[in-house]
């Protein structure tokens, strides 16, 4: 290949390949209103929420006391029409109504309603993953949520577009709230997580799995995350999460440094980020060489040490350019910098979508910066006297965009 036309066979190659979505927020049809679709749902993104209350602040008691479809009208009109959508959440928005054959310059708030009131959210799954390119997505199972339990509990027939992961954040972040709720649920657990208690909350792991099929269990984490530790988090990853993950043969998902609620008024858009200690990670892998790690941070100050961990260990798989770092500067120097350590060992991306409709902006954005980076590194490869082939550039893109991943979780 000439190096002339290697930016146009990469990028062909890189919007064609189709993509296994390692984590997002997204919910098959049968979760009905748990999955989020719609321009209501895409305007209250909680990215935009932060972003309307620095554009238009109002009493934030009062912006939540709206419905919905108001808080989208007051999104729409600071964020779209008294401001540019120049920020990565708003030029999403951009991105999908342009996608949908409208311009976003001149189509109303009411025109979109229209168009989604004449779809059905299952005719609307198959065209957003047609045009996003997707094979599957993984979905974010919150063990403990209700309204998800009791669709799990009509074992419907699934739709194998969407996989299932067990998320089990309260048991390590908020295990007093987590104790009352499992015992409610038939589990004799005590606060004191003593050798009775971990059973039960490996038999509750393992019902749960029984009942999901999960990919991987998952957890984020918080800055201070520490391992070993003297406490009930590190009890019960040492005692319950982890040999559970072994058993069973899946691997364990951390998502470190998320600060939670910072600014409390904002909800769910009240999180904020903070540098972790890779040392924690760097322990958990070691003493745990059967234990497989699929993990991502969130600060970018952590993202080159967490690559370097990842030349040490083979059982950890590091992935995506997490939230506050999905951004086209960021992915371009986080996927440059794991190209330049991990080689095509890596996954570059996920979407953390929670509205359906982003899988179309969120890959768009990511496929174009991933192709240039992937195109400056296979030019320097040429440069230096290696003659890259088409398909050399298949087998990495397809490795990172599903192949990793689903050799490290054993699809
Ligand atoms: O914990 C997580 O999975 C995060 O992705 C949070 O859901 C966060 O609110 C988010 O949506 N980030 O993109
Ligand atoms: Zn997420």
């Amino acid at each position: 290949m000439k190096k002339s036309e290697l930016a146009s066979v990469v990028s062909s190659i890189v919007q064609k390949t189709k993509v296994l979505d390692v984590h997002t927020h997204l919910y098959s049809a049968e979760f009905g209103d748990l999955l989020l679709w719609g321009i209501d749902e895409l305007l209250t993104y909680h990215y935009l929420v932060c972003e309307t209350f620095l554009q238009a602040p109002m009493p934030y008691e009062k912006f939540w006391a709206m419905p919905k479809p108001k808080q989208a009208e007051y999104v729409w009109e600071h964020l779209f029409q008294k401001a540019t959508p120049v920020s990565e959440a708003t030029r999403g928005v951009v991105t999908t109504i342009r996608n949908l054959g409208f311009d976003p310059r001149t189509v109303t708030l009411n025109r979109l309603r229209q168009h989604f009131k004449s779809i059905t959210v299952e005719e609307y799954i198959d065209t957003v993953f047609d045009n996003a390119n997707l094979e599957a997505v993984v979905m974010t199972n919150n063990v403990f949520d209700h309204e998800e339990q009791t669709v799990w509990a009509k074992r419907r027939k699934r739709d194998p577009r969407f996989l299932a992961a067990m998320r089990i954040d309260p048991l390590l972040n908020q295990w007093g709230d987590a104790v009352p709720r499992l015992s409610k649920a038939g589990y004799k657990v005590k606060v004191k997580p003593d050798t009775a208690t971990c059973r039960e909350v490996r038999r509750f792991l393992a019902d749960q799995a029984d009942i999901m099929e999960p990919v991987y269990t998952a957890a984020s984490l918080p800055p201070s995350f520490e391992y070993p530790e003297k406490s009930e988090r590190g009890i019960l990853l040492d005692n319950c999460i982890l040999p559970f993950s072994r058993q069973r043969g899946i691997p364990f998902a951390m998502m470190v440094g998320v600060k939670k609620l910072i600014n409390p008024d904002l909800h769910v858009a009240g999180d904020g980020v903070g540098k972790a200690d890779i040392g924690a990670l760097e322990r958990l892998c070691q003493r745990n060489p059967e234990n497989k790690f699929l993990v991502t941070y969130l600060s970018r100050e952590n993202q080159h040490e967490l690559c370097v961990t990842a030349r040490k260990f083979h059982n950890l798989l590091v992935f995506g350019c997490w939230w506050f770092l999905n951004l086209p500067s960021v992915i371009a120097e986080i996927t440059c910098e794991r190209i330049e350590l991990l080689g095509p060992r890596f996954v570059p991306q996920h979407s953390d979508a929670r509205v359906l409709d982003q899988l179309v902006y969120k890959w768009e954005h990511s496929r174009k910066v991933i192709a240039e980076v992937l195109t400056a590194k296979y030019r320097d490869l040429m440069d230096a006297g290696w003659a890259v082939r088409k398909s050399d550039i298949e087998r990495d893109v397809t490795a990172m965009f599903s192949g990793n991943f689903k050799n490290f979780a054993s699809l």
